[in-house]
């Protein structure tokens, strides 16, 4: 096999591991069992207020000396993902809802807490139009009914992806245009304790790969499906799909809009066995670079969406609702990349509000296209 130009880079740690100071942890637990339920408000004006009301928890995050230069490796680019262990946890927790929507009898807000304090030193905490009722934290917990969904709701195993999250308001869009940059994932309950979430490296997977395929997936030659999770919520995305390339080149990194999971696939399908060939190539190198993590509770695992690829073996349905598997997840954006994308689009709007981001707005780029898929 040719191996790219990559071969022979240093190799970077894929998921650096942290855990909390004792002495963090309680001060931490201290200062979030004050925070209230204005987090799950759909307000922005309260869910700002509770953006805000984390700014102790932030500094202590970014003061400690095992913590704060974690963190910072993570926004520098040196690291990729970060797991954090030994944080504290909500004193108790009421069932996971059932749903996968709002925890209605959720006490405490430790883990809110503290995802967003994280989200802050990252960039903003951001809502998506579309996804979970654009709420600013996701519950993530299998769903009853949606077992065979390849999504965050289901329970078989989920294929490699990055979420891609468009803005349904922007579907010419092409999808690493609008992706949140970092993922953070906070453990509530295990469920049975033994289902991984993993996270594959693009840094470690394409020197595995030949250069041919490389070329191939930089190439505008791709469709993916928008997420199963934002088709149920704004089906019209389904019917347009912007063109796209694979891998791209942004800041001295490789990154990847990539998701397996929303059947991506070249513009002809499977006529064009060249480019269906190098989709196959990444997944399997993807695969072989592939480290598996249990997001246990008190565990926070954060990592580059567009540097990385995740994806989560199946989850064992638990007879206990009270026992199930549950996450919490939480995109950010960063700061630089929304100013791009309002200075590159007239027509762009933004509204801030206590530090969400929601982009509203009538992208119109002539230039892009856009497969119009009949039927
Ligand atoms: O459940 C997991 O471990 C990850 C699910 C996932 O892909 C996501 O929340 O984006
Ligand atoms: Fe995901």
């Amino acid at each position: 096999m040719v191996r790219n130009e990559l071969d022979g880079a240093p190799q970077q740690p894929l998921i650096a591991e942290a855990s909390v100071p004792e002495g963090l942890a309680s001060s931490i637990l201290a200062s979030t069992l004050g925070l209230n339920e204005d987090i799950y408000q759909e307000d922005f004006v309260a869910r700002g207020r509770f953006i805000g009301s984390v700014g102790d928890v932030t500094e202590a995050l970014e003061q400690d000396t095992i913590v704060g230069p974690a963190l910072s490796s993570l926004v520098d680019g040196s690291i990729v993902a970060l797991s954090l262990s030994d944080f504290p946890v909500d004193p108790e927790l009421p069932d996971a809802p059932a749903d996968g929507g709002r925890p209605l009898d959720k006490r405490t807000f430790v883990s809110e807490g503290i995802a967003i304090a994280i989200a802050n030193i990252l960039g903003y905490p951001s809502i998506i139009l579309g996804e979970k009722r654009e709420e600013l934290v996701h519950q993530i917990t299998p769903v009853p009914g949606r077992e065979t969904s390849q999504s965050n709701e289901g329970s078989d195993e989920l294929l490699f992806h990055q979420d891609l999250a468009p803005n349904k308001d922007l579907p010419r869009m092409a999808y690493h245009e609008t992706m949140p940059t970092w993922l953070i994932l906070t453990g509530l309950q295990s469920g049975s304790g033994s289902t991984p979430t993993y996270i594959a490296a693009l840094d470690e997977a394409l020197p595995l790969m030949s250069q041919q395929a490389i070329d191939i997936l930089r190439q505008q030659r791709f469709v993916t499906n928008p997420p199963d999770s934002f088709v149920k919520e704004a089906p019209e995305l389904a019917s347009r799909l912007p063109v796209h390339p694979i891998l791209l080149d942004y800041n001295g990194h490789v990154e990847a809009a990539f998701d397996t999971s929303s059947d991506v696939r070249p513009i002809g399908g499977a006529r064009d066995e060249e480019a269906m060939g190098a989709i196959a190539e990444f997944n399997e190198a993807l695969g072989k670079v592939k480290h598996g993590v249990v997001i246990e509770p008190g565990t926070t695992v954060i990592f580059n969406n567009r540097r990385v690829v995740h994806g989560r073996g199946a989850v064992t349905q638990e007879q206990d609702i009270g026992q199930k598997r549950w996450l919490q997840r939480v995109y950010v954006f960063e700061p630089e990349r929304i100013a791009l994308q309002s200075l590159g689009n007239p027509g762009t709007t933004l509204q801030i509000g206590g530090g969400l981001v929601r982009l509203t707005n009538s992208y119109q780029n002539p230039s892009d296209r856009l497969l119009e898929l009949a039927g």
